[in-house]
């Protein structure tokens, strides 16, 4: 499958006008404005469906965020690296950052449906309780959600770059095991026609208004071919019911894929049989600046990353240490490590076990004294080396350079 491709047909399609795009005019979709303004809630708008409207004291994240496992930036929480130090492979909920445009609306499962409606579809709308949904054949997944904007502070601090947006450093993923049904299971139940080409989940979390404009419910439209291939509709974290802060009672789970795709708090899926287009694939989540064209480029895969399980200015004891850090790729799994400690030569890093998603690593290292910059690049299975620099874009999606991490040794 080819996305770029994929996307350059769905614009073309709109743009003749064989496409929908709710919530969107074809003026702005021309322009395809990359402003970002700071989201408000707007009081429950989106959440008639099972969902209890917002109240005004409700904080934005239910789960205890304490200092020491989070930065928090308004409605988001960054999971902070030094906190996967004493961690298995997966992150536990306790640590797991949150990425809200609102806040975490209070679902009752038993009050909860998934409407499936569309002109993708054979029949009418179909509507699965939650009950429904756990008896349907179940699956187990290893994946990521990460924040296409990850890493993105990097683009000013590293690249001396103006974006918009969370100024997350490198936590803004987390792994965890997912449970839950395919979509694809759900889809062919429901009964697809041949000429299906969009799926878009819906999210029951209040609407999402910036500058002043509500683009209404968080959604974002995934091709059939993916939404038929690997996609989760996940009611399990870990173990246990899915957490508020993660989509409870069910989320989308899109491996591999930046986190927008992974709607949470899912209450719809419109199949279609036309393209369809939301603000989360035209004015938000695509690469937008010089190096790009002049209606961006759509961001759906990952890319790859590095981190140290250590804190931003970490201050370690001199002598005998053991570096520890993880890497990452959209593409696949991590093929090679290296990692750097005076900031010329590179030394591969030791793994870690193996998984499916990230490859943990470490590295002995006899530091003396003084201040010291750590860099770890990761090459991944289809050959992409993490690169010194990359090119801007206005919206800081993809930071997928090379971080420098710094250390003082005492
Ligand atoms: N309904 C809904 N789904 C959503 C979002 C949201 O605000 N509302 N945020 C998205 C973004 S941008 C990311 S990065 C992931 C974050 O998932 P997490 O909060 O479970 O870590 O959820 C995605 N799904
Ligand atoms: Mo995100």
């Amino acid at each position: 499958m080819d996305e770029a491709q994929y996307d350059r047909t769905r614009l073309a399609q709109f743009l003749a006008g064989e496409a929908r795009a709710d919530g969107l005019s074809r003026r702005g979709l021309m322009r395809l404005s990359a402003a970002v303004g700071v989201g408000v809630a707007a009081g429950g708008a989106g959440a008639s469906v099972g969902g209890a409207p917002a109240r005004a004291a409700d904080p934005p994240i239910l789960k205890p965020l304490p200092a020491e496992l989070f930065t928090v930036f308004g409605t988001n929480a960054e999971t902070r690296w030094e906190a996967l130090r004493d961690t298995g492979y997966l992150v536990p909920v306790d640590r797991f950052f949150v990425r809200n445009h609102t806040l975490t609306p209070r679902i009752d499962a038993d009050a909860w449906r998934l409407r499936i409606s569309g002109s993708g579809l054979r029949g009418g709308p179909v509507e699965l309780t939650y009950r429904d949904l756990r008896h349907l054949p179940s699956d187990t997944i290893t994946a990521a959600v990460e924040c296409a904007g990850n890493g993105r502070s990097f683009f000013t601090s590293q690249q001396g770059q103006t974006v918009s947006g969370t100024a997350w450093k490198l936590g803004a993923i987390g792994v965890a095991r997912w449970k839950g049904v395919r979509l694809s299971t759900v889809l062919k139940r429901a009964g697809l026609r041949r000429a299906a080409v969009d799926v878009q989940p819906v999210g029951l979390d209040p609407d999402f208004v910036t500058g002043g404009v509500n683009l209404g419910p968080v959604r974002r439209p995934l091709p059939l071919d993916k939404a038929l291939h690997d996609v989760l509709l996940a009611y399990e974290m870990n173990g246990e019911p899915l957490p508020p802060d993660h989509g409870f009672p069910v989320r989308v789970v899109v491996p591999n894929w930046i986190g927008i795709a992974s709607i949470k708090w899912l209450g719809q899926l419109e199949v279609s049989a036309e393209p369809l287009f939301s603000p989360w694939n035209t004015q938000f989540y695509r690469l937008f600046g010089p190096a790009y064209p002049t209606d961006g480029e759509l961001v759906s895969r990952q890319t790859v990353k590095s981190a140290f399980e250590l804190p931003w200015e970490a201050s370690l004891a001199a002598g005998r240490q053991v570096l520890r850090g993880r890497s990452w790729s959209g593409n696949g799994r991590i093929r090679r490590v290296e990692v750097s400690t005076d900031g010329r030569t590179w030394r591969p890093a030791r793994p870690i076990g193996h998984g499916p998603v990230w490859q943990r690593w470490e590295l002995p290292w006899h530091p003396a004294p003084g201040a010291y910059t750590l860099r770890a690049r990761a090459t991944d299975v289809t050959g992409v080396t993490q690169p010194e620099t990359v090119p801007h874009n206005t919206l800081g999606y993809l930071f997928g350079a090379i971080v420098r991490h710094p250390v003082t040794v005492v």
